[in-house]
């Protein structure tokens, strides 16, 4: 079977696209990209209105970043017509606050219809960050290991073997690390 390559028409810029839902922290995750550390950037940030596309240079690569506001309003339009938005793009980033244990099953629902959106014969990188992992947090009866470990289950469940060795912890508060659970 022949694959679509995304990345044929984009050898020179390399296009990420942000998906997730509201406050999961994925314009925060860009301006970490785009290496802003001045902390008060990162205070009261503003929800993303739609799209926002940001282009700049690092490690002497170029990106162009699609940043996807995941507020309520938006969500649904995306996915309507989502090969608009992956198109010429090398990877998607799933954002997940895994502080919002409330809205896991929220999450894992949009990021099924993410997954459902994109064309079988589409070949993208698929990662899941489980955002603000931050190095200080405290686990209690809500979020510990064992609620984390059970949704990683659900999300390898819904994930198609394809995009599954893609998992991440990540925080801003960590200079921004990543490390792999999977
Ligand atoms: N504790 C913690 N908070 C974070 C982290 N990353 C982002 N935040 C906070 O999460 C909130 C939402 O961040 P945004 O980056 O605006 O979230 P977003 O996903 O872009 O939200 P929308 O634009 O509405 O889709 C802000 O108050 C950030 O400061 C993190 O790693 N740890
Ligand atoms: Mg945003």
């Amino acid at each position: 079977m022949k694959t679509k390559n995304n990345n044929e028409a984009n050898k020179d810029t390399m296009k990420i696209v942000l998906i997730g839902l509201d406050n999961s922290g994925k314009t925060s995750i860009l301006k970490c990209l785009k290496g802003i550390k001045r902390i008060s950037a990162f205070n009261f940030p503003m929800p993303t209105k739609g799209l926002d596309v940001q282009d700049f240079e690092a490690l002497n690569s170029k990106y162009t970043i699609w940043d996807l506001g995941g507020q309520e309003m938006y969500i649904d339009d995306y996915l309507k017509d989502f090969e608009k938005y992956i198109k010429r793009a090398s990877k998607i980033i799933y954002v997940i606050d895994i502080q919002d244990v409330n809205r896991y099953e929220i999450a894992l629902e949009y990021m099924k219809n993410v997954i459902n959106s994109i064309d079988i014969e589409t070949y993208i990188e698929f990662s899941i960050f489980l955002h603000k992992f931050d190095p200080d947090l405290v686990f209690d009866q809500n979020l510990n290991e064992k609620v984390i470990d059970d949704f990683v289950k659900k999300i390898k469940d819904i994930t198609p073997p394809k995009f599954i060795n893609s998992i991440y912890k990540t925080s801003i508060f960590a200079v921004f690390e990543k490390s792999t659970i999977s």
